[in-house]
This record gives C-alpha cells, sequence and structure tokens, in this order.
C-alpha cells in the first residue's frame, strides 16, 4: 500500500507529460505514450527496487516548528510568526540579551581550548544552574545531594529522564490536559505510556484546580507526574501557591514522583529570582523531585541547546548513584553536550552584576510580552468583538491560549498568513506594536 502511495508520487511529474501528450493528436501521441508509459514504469519499479527508503511515508510537518517552516515560505509581506515560543523584539526580530553578547567577547578573547566535556556537561555551569532554580538556600544543594547533569536544552534533559524513568521500571507519566506538544513524543519515544490529568478548564478560560486534585488522587500510587515550575505552556495559567501547597501534599499521599519542567523562568514575574516558587516548594516539603531547565528562552539561547537536569536524593551517596545512571544514558545517546552556551550562562551566573543585569533583561522582554497582551484585548475590544478576552491579560509567560477553534486557526492562517498552532495558542513573544493591529483585524475577522 505505501510502495504503490509512493509509485504514485513518483508517477506525478510524468503523468502531467502524459496529459500534455494526450491533448496532441491521438495518432501522433501514441508512440510517445508508450514511451513515456514503459520509463515510467521502469523508474518507479527499479527506485522501489533499489531504494531502501521507498517505503518511507511523509511524515506531517511538527506542529510547532513546522509553521516556522510554513512562515519562512510564504511572500506575504505582513506574514506574521505567532508559533513557536521564541522572543522577538518591538521590531519583529530576534533578541540577542546585552549581557550575553558582553560574555561572549569575553569568552572569545580569553581563546578557551573545543575539548570535550565530560559526559555530564561542565560542573560549574550545573551548579550554578541548580542554585538559580533551587535557590541558594536550598537544604539538598547545600547538602551536597542533588545530582546534576548540563543537558540538550530543556529537550534533551526531558528525554534522558525519560529513558532513566522507563530503564528503572516506569511504564507511564502522567501529564497536564494540556500540555506542551512534545511532551508527548518525547516521553513516548523514551517507551512510557502518557497519560493526562485535568488542568484547564475551555468554558472560563482558566485553571481547572478541582478537576487537576480529583485526577492527581485517581493516579496510581509511585507513577510520576509532569509539573509545569511557571508560565504554564500553552495556557498561561499557573496554580497559586496555595493551590501549589494543596498539589504538593496530593502528590506526597500518592508517593507520586514529581517531575518539574522549567522552561520560562523569568517569564512569569517577570523575576527570575522568584519563579520557581512551585519547585522551592515542593523541595522543602520534602519531595524527592526531578528538574529540567532550559535556558532557551530566558538567557535568548535557543540554538545553544543549553539546560540541565537534576534529581534530588535521599544523601550524598545516592546522589552519585543516580548521576552515574543519568551519565549511562547520556554517553550513548549523543556522548556529552556542546559547551559554548554552558560557557556563557555560567558566566553570567557566576557574576552578581551580570545575574543582575540578565534578571532585568530577562524581565524587559516579560514586560514587553505583557503590554502587547493589553493591547492586543484592547484592540480587539476597540474593533467592536463580542467575545470576552479578558484571558489575554489573565494568561502569563510566552503564550495567550485564544480559544480560537482549529478552523479559526486555520483561516487565520490561510486568509491573513498569520501561523499560530491548531490548538489557538498565540506566541505573544512574536506580537509587536507594528503587527498587533493587524492579529487583532484578522482574530476578529475569523471570530466574528
Ligand atoms: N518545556 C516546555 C514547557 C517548553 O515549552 C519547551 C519549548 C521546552 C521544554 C523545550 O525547550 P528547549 O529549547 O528544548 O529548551 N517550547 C517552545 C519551543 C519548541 O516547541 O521547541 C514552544 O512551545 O514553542
Amino acid at each position: 500500500m505505501t510502495i504503490r502511495r509512493a509509485a504514485v508520487r513518483l508517477m506525478a511529474p510524468e503523468s502531467i507529460a502524459l496529459k500534455t501528450a494526450v491533448g496532441l493528436k491521438r495518432s501522433r501521441c501514441q508512440p510517445a505514450c508508450q514511451a513515456i508509459t514503459r520509463s515510467l514504469r521502469h523508474s518507479s519499479t527499479t527506485a522501489a527496487a533499489q531504494s531502501p527508503w521507498a517505503n518511507f511515508t511523509q511524515a506531517p510537518p511538527d506542529p510547532i516548528i513546522g509553521l516556522t517552516e510554513a512562515y519562512q515560505n510564504d511572500d506575504f509581506p505582513q506574514k506574521v510568526n505567532v508559533g513557536v515560543g521564541a522572543y522577538r523584539d518591538d521590531s519583529g526580530m530576534p533578541f540577542v540579551l546585552p549581557v550575553v553578547r558582553q560574555v561572549e567577547k569575553e569568552i572569545t578573547a580569553e581563546e578557551l581550548d573545543h575539548e570535550y566535556s565530560g559526559i555530564a556537561g561542565c560542573p560549574s555551569f550545573v551548579d550554578l544552574a541548580m542554585k538559580f532554580a533551587y535557590g541558594e538556600d536550598c537544604v539538598p544543594l547545600l547538602e551536597g545531594r542533588i545530582a546534576g547533569v548540563q543537558t540538550l536544552s530543556g529537550t534533551g534533559g526531558l528525554r534522558v529522564f525519560g529513558e532513566v524513568l522507563n530503564s528503572f521500571g516506569h511504564t507511564e507519566i502522567h501529564i497536564p490536559n494540556p500540555s506542551w506538544g512534545n511532551h508527548v513524543p518525547i516521553f513516548r519515544n523514551a517507551g512510557l505510556d502518557v497519560k493526562t490529568y485535568s488542568y484547564y478548564n475551555k468554558e472560563n478560560s482558566s485553571l481547572d484546580f478541582e478537576g487537576m486534585i480529583a485526577d492527581i488522587k485517581n493516579i496510581p500510587e509511585g507513577k510520576c507526574i509532569l509539573l509545569h515550575v511557571c508560565a504554564h505552556n500553552p495556557t498561561g495559567m499557573d496554580p497559586q501557591i496555595d493551590q501549589w501547597k494543596e498539589i504538593s501534599s496530593v502528590v506526597k499521599e500518592k508517593k507520586l514522583l514529581p517531575f518539574f519542567d522549567c522552561a520560562y523562568q523569568g517569564f512569569a514575574s517577570g523575576d527570575a529570582r522568584i519563579d520557581a516558587a512551585s519547585l522551592r516548594l515542593f523541595v522543602e516539603d520534602g519531595h524527592k523531585v526531578a528538574l529540567v531547565q532550559s535556558f532557551s528562552k530566558n538567557m535568548g539561547l535557543y540554538g545553544q541547546r543549553v539546560g540541565a537536569l537534576s534529581v534530588v536524593a535521599d544523601s550524598q551517596e545516592e546522589a552519585q548513584r543516580v548521576l552515574s545512571q543519568l551519565k549511562v544514558h547520556i554517553r550513548p545517546s549523543y556522548s556529552n553536550p556542546p559547551r559554548h552556551g554552558a560557557r556563557i550562562v555560567q558566566k553570567i551566573l557566576s557574576d552578581e552584576q551580570k545575574t543582575d543585569a540578565f534578571v532585568e533583561q530577562c524581565s524587559s522582554m516579560a514586560g514587553r510580552i505583557n503590554s502587547m497582551r493589553a493591547t492586543l484585548k484592547q484592540t480587539l475590544e476597540d474593533l467592536g468583538s463580542s467575545r470576552d478576552w479578558s484571558h489575554i491579560t489573565k494568561q502569563i509567560g510566552m503564550f495567550a491560549y485564544s480559544g480560537l477553534t482549529k478552523e479559526e486557526v486555520t483561516v487565520l492562517r490561510e486568509k491573513h498568513h498569520i501561523y499560530c498552532t491548531l490548538d489557538g495558542r498565540i506566541s505573544m513573544a512574536g506580537v509587536t506594536s507594528k503587527n498587533v493591529k493587524y492579529i487583532a483585524e484578522a482574530i476578529h475577522d475569523v471570530s466574528k
């Protein structure tokens, strides 16, 4: 079946030739048609017989990254990419934090070598990354009982820990519904069955806390639960601190293993130093958490693939054993992580002034996003939209979970050349003072 489909694809250009030939006088075209058909049959069968890839079907584009590809192929002048969660400045350009530029110059001047990193990456980077998330006064950190490794950003850390879970007998993981789209294939590819717990109420565009607690209570004992530290993707709705306390006690009651994904530290409150309150609360409550951190968004280091994976253990000795297992999974996967991104983060977080500059620059990114939230909501109201858009300013982080349907998103894309994910998630990081009116008009048009 698939082979036949592949052969049909191979035939496609030539059937055009056939049609052209058919347009000629029948008697004159007959031999030509026969020759084309013969060569076609020959080329498709030999291709199918010879190529080991002949039964590869065309995979669909990635639901998030695929949008960037479609956007790049679109030549409409006012096209807008609000698909991937990547920050843009108010001119719609990628933004390199000034403090990152500064340390890059320092790194270049140091003329460092390009030796392999260790399997666990740069130890001083890992220590600083952990302090940044858990806080300097975190007891397990001070006691040296957190095992940490550098990872290929958040995605790589999630995959490594998924594999580790699987190899130590976990068969499933519970993620919020909805969650970041890539969580599902990451954990599936790591061999886990991906299940969901309630998180969001579409009716009133807010957190479904009761549903969440009820579902967590139904997770079988000892299973792994994935939690977003802050700025939940895609909904932009986080539990309040009191709600986190309740989640922590239910997770404890059920002896679940909390696995935190921290991809937006700095984009929730605007202060990177305090955005990890949920994680810190769980650690204070005595949970043996695992954590994945990404520096893609808050330091704008997307392409550098810099992140960390850490696991809180009972003792230093246990942390060493955990570390050894993390390394066992990393070594045959990608051997060791790249150095440059970790050097950048290490230089920033090891210097108080630079850390302050980073926190401030990250806060200004979050501030620009928030001002775009307000403008987008206001413009929709000014246009006379009858829908309630108040959730746009209630939500936090990089995304507006707009509530637009798949059909509306498709019209937005096809008619207005605005690219957002099919679940109606709009990356507010791509909204600027120049395109906000165009976006609002288009949203109003598709949602009338
Ligand atoms: N966790 C979450 C919740 C997340 O949104 C992302 C990326 C990641 C982890 C991984 O990021 P990394 O660059 O591997 O550190 N999310 C955006 C980009 C993407 O899909 O890859 C997004 O949702 O647009």
